[in-house]
């Protein structure tokens, strides 16, 4: 798989301060401390409960060199829709609202409000790191916890026996301008995608892999390991989904068999080989249906309708105009 590492490319500026409260290794740190150097000082965080609220300090200190502001587990998306009004209206437009939430605070508590502030396409940047269960309370499933996971509510005796939400999917869906996945183990890519987003008007969503050393049993020095080797086996492929309907597919994985991922975190160490083939039918079924997306794209009458171009003139003249040319 290509590489696509060059550290000498991102900034050395740091907007997560040392000291935060995260444990040694946390992926969902560096997460933050990687979408922070895209984003810049311009940018409020809007944060609910998750294992972030602990990280970044109690108040009135903050791990954070910009203004986070602490809410309600399930209100992420309506908190920073109402932050990007209030700035928009005192005439604060450049400043970046990001809303950081967990995978319990996304796929499960917070997608109401979510999936509101995607169908009114706020002009907000939505960040889901994604550690695979409710790590901040104890390690309870999530529905983002994979098939045949241990957590403290699915013990060895009835591990996980739902496959993961897919969160893309339902996001793309709302026929948001801007959805992908990214990586701590692909800083370029992620810091990329962070800035293509703060470059777009509306919804934006990107969904994070942020390997938790607590909660996936993974010694603390391997994290940005297994993180590579998620999308090396295509357990959680690098891309991007515009306007709901196009997908790109950005790093082409060696198709490496999922052993290696699973048998690195001892969340998985009760598998037995029958169920190790079964979660490997499903990567690999998965993975076939990302290609067809990837390769059908559609017509962008999404792109067409919703590009901010096409609504300069009010009267949608040139909107009708293109419509009867192109079809
Ligand atoms: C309405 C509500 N229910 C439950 C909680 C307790 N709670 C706080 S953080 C958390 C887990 C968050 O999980 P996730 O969003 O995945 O973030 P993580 O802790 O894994 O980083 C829970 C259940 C809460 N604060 N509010
Ligand atoms: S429990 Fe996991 S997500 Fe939470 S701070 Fe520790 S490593 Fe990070
Ligand atoms: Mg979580």
């Amino acid at each position: 798989m290509k590489q696509i590492n060059d550290f000498s490319r991102i900034t050395k500026d740091e907007l997560l301060c040392s000291g935060h409260l995260a444990c040694p290794g946390c992926g969902g740190s560096l997460a933050m401390k990687l979408v922070l150097k895209a984003l810049g000082k311009k940018t409020m965080v809007v944060l609910p409960a998750c294992c972030w609220s602990v990280i970044a300090g109690p108040f009135p200190y903050s791990s954070l060199k910009v203004p986070l502001f602490h809410t309600a587990f399930e209100t992420a998306a309506s908190v920073a829709s109402g932050v990007r009004s209030s700035l928009n209206a005192q005439g604060k437009d450049d400043i970046n609202v990001l809303a950081w939430a967990g995978d319990g605070g996304t796929f499960d508590i917070g997608l109401q409000a979510l999936s509101g502030a995607a169908e009114r396409n706020e002009d907000i940047i939505y960040i889901c790191y994604d550690n695979e269960a409710y790590m901040n309370t104890g390690i309870q499933r999530s529905s983002a916890t994979p098939w045949g996971a241990w957590t403290t509510t699915t013990p060895i005796s009835h591990p996980k026996d739902r496959p993961k939400k897919d969160i893309m999917d339902i996001m793309a869906a709302h026929k948001i301008p801007y959805c992908a996945n990214a990586s701590v183990a692909f800083p370029e890519d992620l810091i990329r995608k962070v800035k293509k987003a703060a470059s777009i008007k509306g919804m934006k969503f990107i969904h994070i892999i942020a390997p938790c050393t607590a909660g996936w049993k993974e010694p603390s020095n391997i994290t940005i390991k297994v993180a590579r080797e998620a999308v090396a086996a295509r357990v959680f492929p690098l891309f991007e989904i515009e306007h709901g309907t196009d997908y790109i597919i950005n790093e082409m994985p060696a198709k490496i068999p999922i052993d290696k991922y699973l048998s690195m975190q001892a969340r998985f160490r009760h598998l037995k080989p029958i169920y190790i083939k079964y979660i490997q039918k499903l990567i690999d079924y998965e993975w076939g249906l990302l290609g067809v997306k990837a390769k059908n794209e559609m017509d962008n009458v999404y792109r067409k309708i919703f590009d901010p171009k096409h609504h300069v003139d009010k009267k949608h003249v040139k909107l009708e105009r293109d419509f009867e040319h192109n079809g």
